[in-house]
């Protein structure tokens, strides 16, 4: 059984800052879940392009508010807490935080460590994060 509390992993090689966001990862890759789970906050007042084609990501709005809009087709999604999205279509979208937005999020697959968006808004496949780090698959 796994057991970890958030304030365990802050600033350690689990909590992967941006700009535009913070993200404390409680489950990887390494756990064998077969998915990751994360705190994530969004920072107040930015916008983030996000394009995961390479992964399935839920998120679980806790607090804040903010919207998504869909590329291209410009419709908007607002977020409060008590609101779950799928990116089931590897929907390609803005994120944008009105206010700090905290959300649970879960990848599948799940991420490796230290993921943060290519220019794209993409993370890259566990197989490519792997060859990376020289770990093993
Ligand atoms: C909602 C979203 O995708 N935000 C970007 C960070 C990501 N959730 C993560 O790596 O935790």
């Amino acid at each position: 059984m796994i057991v970890r509390q958030l304030q365990d992993i802050l600033n350690t090689d689990r909590d992967v800052q941006t700009e535009t966001w913070a993200s404390r990862r409680l489950l990887l890759r390494e756990d064998g879940m077969g998915f990751s789970m994360h705190e994530t906050t969004i920072f107040a007042g930015t916008e983030t392009h996000i394009w995961y084609k390479n992964h399935l990501e839920a998120v679980y709005c806790v607090k804040g508010e903010g919207e998504i809009e869909l590329i291209p087709s410009g419709e908007v999604f607002k977020i409060t807490p008590g609101t779950l999205y799928a990116l089931d279509k590897h929907d390609n979208h803005y994120l944008r935080a009105t206010t700090d937005l905290v959300l649970v999020c879960t990848f599948n697959p799940a991420l490796v460590g230290n993921e943060v968006h290519d220019k794209d808004g993409v993370y890259a496949t566990p197989e490519q994060m792997i060859k990376q780090t020289g770990e093993e698959v």
